[in-house]
């Protein structure tokens, strides 16, 4: 049987326009071009040009004498310094706004949350009594951006992780001095006829993950929440069906918030509206993809029409006048595509140029005349729009459950905290909790079928799932961040809790970035108690089942090093090396608490995951899971009595079963 392409509709909709159209996608690119079998699996090693060498058979080496266990281990972490320097670029860039906007220079900006600031500057040592609000903001800014250059100490960040955890990566020297460092030295050991043991590489690279996840992307979340607003839950819809036929259809691509807020902003302007009509649309509507979508979906509403994948297809649909992108999953295909049809394609960062594409530099002090000039750029190409094929295909979802929110959540102002959550794990009503997040990839078995397999079973199985990036983009699509799906698919116990709440079974933490988010709340879970005492002792698992970037590989090892056993899909880039690969995952766990696997099968991944769940559960002296004690209680039992009565079935309505 041929393979299914992708399991949502719309995008298999636009493959079979695009088929039909003869134009190609990422998905037929990776058809017509198979994964070199030699660097897939990490036996080719290029840091050096008397190679690039590859290790086929045993024993073999490098010309330079490096071995298959060095050649993976030094693959690996420079994935790792890939992704990190990335992650923490964009924080980088952040903690830079902060400072234009407590120095006056950013007049477009303002700082929506104040108790954020208030926290980072706990967290960073900046004093708050007595003084003003921008003088903080000004000592806050200046504060994270030396967390990038320090060179000696510890990042200020890392005392949000459980003590026990600190000292665990203080007694194996892992804790990372400054973010820039740690990348640096990872390039740096990996240069040829540097560091020779896979050991020490692979302890370098987790200390390089740590600056990430403790460190660059959790400043990034922070500092986005000051600037932008700390996420609560609001609706919106997602999938291609939400572009609109008669209205420009702007899309904002990429992952940083401070171009697309200022363009949220710019396309609610009465003027662009007005504008808009002038060239004969209706109105303006403003939707995202990848990260970008999730920054100003969790904080404006504004609709997601698909993750990675999608980028390609959603241009081909006609319908979109202008997509202006800033840093990170762009894929260079969309500029010849744009140049097919009405479509701009605008590059916003220096560090991002596409040749073809139209180049706007995005600066802070002047954001919004830049978001007008660009809004306008795109209702002037709505007149050039010719035929479209828009997929009728939308969903509508929940998003913006930030770790501040999930504490009000359960207990208010006056007295949130994470004790119902872990309260309900102790019990048995919740199994365990999984984050689900990361990328697609079209070497999967189905573009977003992984990502929606593995959610479901943890859902049907009574574990409340996490997700960010295009994996929380995928559950959008298939209705999963919307309450009902809790009735429909949650196992009784996690239906009762989202009952309850009035919450879906799938929570959407946001971007990439955010994933520091998942760190936060796992800390808060260890330090609640009830639960053991480390991230490690959390009846809990981590899954990228189709990632495809570094960013995702150092994610991973983040989590890996803050003690989550975490699976990737798809292939392991170090198969090659029998040693590194149980070193990751055995070795890892003994140090960690978290093991790093790459397992191509999700029913494996959920297998696995479930019996981690259920030996963390044993190891706390938790009672055994046991689905058959709940569901008889919470706000739906009404609805589910009159559906019995309705089918002829027993019913009552007092059952006290499991109260
Ligand atoms: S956008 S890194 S494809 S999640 Fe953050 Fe999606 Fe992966 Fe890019």
């Amino acid at each position: 049987m041929a393979k299914i392409k992708s399991i949502d509709p719309a995008v298999s909709e636009m493959l079979e326009q695009a088929e039909k159209e003869g134009l190609s996608t990422a998905f037929s690119r990776a058809e017509d071009m198979k994964p070199c079998p030699i660097g897939h699996v990490g036996r080719c090693c290029k840091h050096c040009h008397m190679g690039p060498c590859r290790l086929m058979k045993p024993g073999q080496t490098g010309v330079c004498g490096a071995t298959i266990e060095t050649v993976t281990a030094r693959n690996l972490v420079r994935m790792i310094a890939g992704g990190a320097s990335a992650h923490s670029d964009h924080g980088r860039d952040l903690a830079l706004t902060l400072l234009a906007v407590a120095e006056g220079e950013a007049p477009d900006y303002r700082i929506r949350d104040k108790g954020k600031l208030l926290l980072m500057a706990e967290y960073l040592g900046v004093p708050i009594k007595g003084r003003e609000i921008l003088e903080i903001a000004q000592d806050v800014g200046s504060k994270a951006l030396s967390q990038f250059g320090q060179q000696t100490g510890e990042l200020l960040s890392v005392q949000r992780a459980p003590k026990p955890r600190q000292e665990i990566w203080r007694r194996l020297g892992m804790v990372p001095r400054g973010i820039d460092r740690e990348v640096v030295e990872v390039m740096h050991r990996t240069h040829v006829g540097n560091d020779q043991d896979h050991e020490s590489l692979l302890k370098a690279g987790l200390r390089c993950a740590l600056a990430d996840g403790w460190g660059g992307s959790m400043l990034a979340t922070d500092l986005t929440d000051v600037l932008f607003g700390t996420p609560s839950p609001l609706s919106a819809r997602s999938n291609l069906g939400i572009l609109s036929d008669d209205e420009v259809n702007l899309i904002v691509h990429g992952h940083e918030p401070t171009l697309s807020e200022m363009i949220a902003v710019a396309c609610m302007d009465p003027e662009m509206i007005e504008y808009a009509k002038s060239k004969g649309a209706k109105g303006i509507n403003l939707a995202g993809i990848c990260c970008t979508a999730n920054e100003v979906l969790m904080r404006q509403g504004v609709g997601t029409i698909g993750n990675f994948l999608s980028q390609e297809l959603a241009v081909m649909t006609g319908a979109i006048e202008l997509m202006v992108v800033d840093i990170q999953c762009i894929m260079e295909a969309l500029s010849p595509l744009c140049e097919r049809y009405h479509t701009s394609l605008v590059t916003t960062s220096p560090k991002v140029h596409i040749h073809g594409a139209t180049h706007i530099g995005f600066d802070e002090h002047r954001a919004l005349d830049i978001a007008k000039q660009i809004v306008r750029m795109a209702c002037d190409n709505y007149p050039k729009r010719g035929k479209t094929h828009i997929p009728q295909f939308q969903t509508e979802l929940v998003a913006g459950f930030s770790h501040e929110y999930l504490n009000y959540l359960m207990g208010g102002y006056y007295r949130g905290s994470f004790r119902p959550l872990n309260d309900a794990i102790m019990t048995g009503r919740l199994r365990g909790v999984a984050g689900v997040v990361g990328c697609n990839n079209p070497r999967t078995s189905s573009h977003d079928a992984a990502h929606d397999y593995v959610t479901r079973e943890f859902i049907k199985n009574d574990i409340l799932v996490v997700q960010t990036g295009c994996g929380a983009i995928s559950a959008a699509k298939f209705g999963l961040l919307a309450p009902e799906a809790a009735m429909e698919l949650a196992g009784p116990g996690l239906r009762e809790i989202c009952e309850t709440l009035g919450i879906p079974p799938v929570l959407h933490l946001g971007s990439c970035v955010d994933n520091s988010r998942i760190l936060t709340t796992l800390a808060q879970m260890a330090n609640e108690g009830g639960l053991g005492t480390d991230i490690s002792d959390i009846p809990g698992v981590g899954l990228a089942p189709e990632w495809m970037s570094e960013k995702a590989i150092s994610i991973g090892c983040y989590f890996v090093a803050s003690g989550v056993y975490t699976i990737m899909g798809g292939k392991s880039p170090v198969e090659a090396s029998e040693v590194v690969s149980e070193y990751i995952s055995k070795v890892w766990e003994e140090q960690l608490g978290g093991k790093y696997e790459f397992i191509e099968e999700p029913e494996e991944m959920v297998a696995r995951s479930l019996a981690h769940i259920d030996a963390k559960r044993q190891a706390l002296g938790l009672p055994d899971y046991d689905p058959t004690r709940y569901g008889a209680s919470g706000d739906g039992m009404l609805l589910r009595y009159l559906e019995a009565v309705e089918k002829g079935e027993p019913a009552s309505l007092y059952s006290t079963k499991g109260l």
